[in-house]
């Protein structure tokens, strides 16, 4: 059993109300962890402590910025198996893709920020011969990001990174059901040479802890991943301060099989799509939209294989572990229970494994639904789970129509040979990214956020610096 403090000003502490949380592992519903749950007061610390070193970190020149941010990722890859290990085990991810996450995703993009440091120019803009103006891009001050659960390091590691890049200090609100892989990002910061306060990590409930940083005027900017309706609360929160926000908030990507498409390739990545950290994904692909003439044999081939899939603890490396908590199994077999009522026709899964070992875990079988359609809760809401749904058709209109008929975007895919269908259908589809003949754009490079409800801004890319930078203009009379 694993303790965790608050990680405040460089240090781990207690919370001061004194209290303290249990963190559960799906894999057998037995705790791991006890972390301090952190409160309104604590956060007033952590944001004196991040005001004053936000000040001394835009006093280090950026050479050394960038070093110290480079060092963080070199103590991930040294520290790869202890924090693929946390990881894994509060959120039931695969331990393989654990490691991917530390290796190959949060230290790459400490990297990549760190490479960003001293590119963050203003520009001269030319107006009159009297007059020099130029732009300043200065960071925000101190922002706050609040993450879900799905991937604690996965998700902490895309925004801090930009923000400290930019010259701000943060502090951090992991999600209480999983937050072990992202609680010691505060520790590894000061010894990389981060000055203390820079990074400060307070676990805590959302309604305490989140709404303490969403109101706190110290608090510039807010980069929340999660659920649509507490990302509208915290929109509606941080009227009141006027913050700053980059919102992401969930998919429910369409994965459209069209009739040209490589079968193989179509099945295998539908899989990927589908089932990747048990469908936990925001960008998942839990809609297959598959063309009629192909329906069957894609149908059968895919639920063949869905069916060798193996269940089992995340740590064993299964390719489907648990969902992340026994309060989500509940939701995503409720949403099994609806498909069924409304006429889906199960064609594999659709209950939770209890066999042996996985008994006490919080695992649900790879689910597939067939002859789903667009009026059905399956289809039109977000399971976050082990679920897909196949739906057939006849166009390719009508293929764009059903994949954009829903209130997210954040994702959408297709599997087609023809360049000419690939790049039609990619500019009609609304969402922030488009996948052609694979699935997932796992490079830092690569801007990731939503259209339509499925939030505001992007992250990721060099853009992303931007979310954490306000533009000053500058007019100086020359006459
Ligand atoms: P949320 O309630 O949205 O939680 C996400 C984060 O926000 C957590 O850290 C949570 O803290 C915090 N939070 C909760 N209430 C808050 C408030 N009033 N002010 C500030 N922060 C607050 O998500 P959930 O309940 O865990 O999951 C619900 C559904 O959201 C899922 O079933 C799924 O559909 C969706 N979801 C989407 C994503 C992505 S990647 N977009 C990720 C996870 C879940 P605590 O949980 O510690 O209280």
């Amino acid at each position: 059993m694993r303790e965790f403090g608050l990680y405040i000003d460089g240090e781990w502490t207690a919370a001061l109300g004194g209290g303290t949380f249990e963190v559960i592992d799906p894999a057998n519903g037995r705790p791991v962890a006890r972390v301090a749950r952190g409160g309104a007061q604590d956060v007033e610390r952590a944001v004196r402590a991040a005001t004053k070193a936000a000040a001394a970190w835009q006093a280090m020149p950026l050479r050394e910025r960038a070093a110290a941010m480079r060092r963080v990722a070199d103590l991930m890859q040294r520290d790869t198996e202890e924090l693929a290990l946390l990881e894994t085990l509060d959120s039931g991810g695969t331990l393989w893709y654990s490691q991917v996450t530390v290796t190959d995703i949060a230290a790459k993009r400490f990297e990549y920020f760190a490479g960003l440091v001293d590119k963050v120019e203003g520009q001269q803009i030319p107006v009159s011969a009297n007059h020099l103006v130029y732009t300043a891009l200065e960071p925000l001050g101190v922002t706050a990001h609040i993450i879900p659960w799905n991937g604690p390091l996965w998700e902490a590691s895309r925004s801090v990174p930009p923000a400290l890049a930019a010259g701000n200090a943060v502090i951090l609100k992991p999600a209480q059901e999983a937050l072990l892989g992202a609680i010691k990002l505060g520790e590894l910061a000061k010894e990389a040479g981060l000055p203390d306060g820079l990074v400060n990590v307070i676990p805590g409930p959302g309604s305490d802890v989140g709404e303490a940083l969403v109101q706190h005027p110290g608090i510039h900017g807010i980069t929340f991943t999660g659920s649509v309706a507490t990302g509208q609360r915290i929109m509606r929160g941080a009227a009141a301060t006027m913050k700053r926000l980059v919102l992401e908030l969930g998919g429910n990507a369409a994965n459209i099989v069209f009739d040209d498409a490589d079968l193989e390739r179509a099945v295998e990545g539908s899989v990927w799509a589908a089932f990747s950290n048990s469908g936990q994904i925001c960008v998942s692909g839990p809609r297959i939209l598959v063309h009629e003439s192909v329906r069957e044999e894609f149908t059968a081939r895919f639920v063949e294989r869905v069916k060798g899939l193996s269940v089992g603890p995340g740590v064993e490396n299964h390719p489907i572990g648990p969902v992340v908590s026994e309060h989500h199994m509940r939701s995503v077999l409720d949403y099994i229970e609806v498909g069924k009522q409304e006429g889906a026709k199960l064609l594999t899964g659709g209950y939770r494994a209890t066999d042996g070992a996985l008994r006490d875990g919080y695992f649900v079988m790879p689910t597939v639904f067939d002859d789903v359609t667009p009026s059905m809760r399956v289809w039109r809401e977000e399971v976050f789970g082990p679920v897909v749904t196949i739906t057939g058709f006849r166009t390719e209109e009508e293929a764009v129509h059903m994949a954009n008929d829903t209130e997210y975007g954040l994702a959408n895919g297709m599997w087609t040979q023809s360049l000419a269908r690939a790049h039609r259908v990619a500019r009609l589809l609304q969402s922030g990214q488009v996948y052609v003949n694979e699935w997932f754009c796992g490079d830092i490079q690569c801007p990731a956020g939503g259209y339509k409800m499925s939030g505001i801004g992007r992250e990721e890319g060099q853009q992303a610096l931007g979310n954490y930078l306000q533009l000053k203009s500058v007019r100086v009379n020359l006459g």
